[in-house]
């Protein structure tokens, strides 16, 4: 735990809260270190299987901090290479779950998308604002959103900076699962459960395996999934999980 982040163990699930309350918690520099210090200390443990990631009932995360940026010149912003750290969060290897309640806007939007998808409550409200603050999504939103939910609808929504609610959200495709607002956190960490009780090299390689689609041709990424698939016969997971099918019963994995 750090003064901005929480964590809770829930098993092999880390839930990871952002504590900025009073600021709806706007993602400032210090949550970001933070944030990427807690996770990749947690991705080096073993027994973890996967990390949900929420706020509270009124925000997931009203954005960048813009009283931390007001006053930013552009060489400051360009030297600093501001919120090139999120890379870093993105690129963490333990899946991560996005539980959103309430508003995920700006930054918390583009923090919502950059984990591997989003469970969110009927309240729940993502948008790209920065328009209206005279800038534009700086930590993938342009990129990831018009590939959740289309070019379209990502333009209306970087270029308006309107909000869209959970149901439009979900059946754009930004949000996976939508649930109940009271339902939300457990939600999360049940599917999170799920995911951690899985052998872990085969979560990770599906896991790259899908994002490798947004990278390559689909016949790269076709060979690529193929090759993966082979080499997960290597593990020891994979012989007990065929196994367990076999003999009707429930796998043990032990990661090997
Ligand atoms: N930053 C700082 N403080 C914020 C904040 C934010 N994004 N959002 C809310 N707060 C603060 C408010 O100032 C207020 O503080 P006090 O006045 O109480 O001290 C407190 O949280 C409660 O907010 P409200 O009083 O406004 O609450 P309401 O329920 O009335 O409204 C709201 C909720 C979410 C609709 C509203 O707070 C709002 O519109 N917030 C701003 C949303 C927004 O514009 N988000 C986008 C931020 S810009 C980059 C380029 C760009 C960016 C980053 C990097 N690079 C090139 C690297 C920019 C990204 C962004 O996300």
């Amino acid at each position: 735990m750090t003064e901005m982040i929480t964590v809770e163990r829930v098993g092999r699930v880390a839930v990871l809260k952002f504590n900025r309350p009073k600021q709806l918690n706007a993602l400032n520099a210090q949550l970001a270190a933070e944030l990427v210090e807690t996770a990749s200390t947690l991705d080096r443990d073993r027994d973890l299987g996967c990390f949900v990631l929420t706020g509270n009932e009124k925000a997931f995360a009203a954005g960048a901090d813009i009283a931390e940026m007001q006053e930013r010149t552009y060489p400051e912003m360009a030297d600093e290479d501001y919120f090139s750290i999120w890379e870093e969060f993105s690129a963490i290897r333990t899946p991560k779950i996005a539980a959103v309640n309430g508003f995920a806007l700006g930054g918390g939007c583009e923090v919502a998308m950059l984990c591997d998808f989003v469970i969110a409550g009927r309240s729940a409200k993502f948008g790209q604002p920065e328009i209206k603050l005279g800038v534009i999504p700086g930590i993938g939103g342009s990129q990831r959103l018009s590939r959740l939910v289309g070019r379209g609808l990502a333009m209306d929504l970087i270029l308006t900076g309107r909000m869209m609610d959970a149901e439009e959200a979900k059946s754009a495709g930004l949000v996976a699962r939508l649930v109940d607002d009271d339902k939300v956190l457990e939600t999360a960490i049940a599917a999170a459960a799920q995911i951690a009780s899985y052998s872990k090299s085969a979560v990770r390689w599906a896991r790259e395996a899908v994002n490798r689609s947004d990278e390559v041709t689909l016949r790269e990424g076709i060979l690529f999934e193929r090759r993966v698939f082979h080499s997960l016969f290597a593990t020891q997971d994979q012989k007990e999980g065929m196994q367990a099918f076999i003999e009707k019963r429930t796998p043990k994995f032990s990661g090997k």
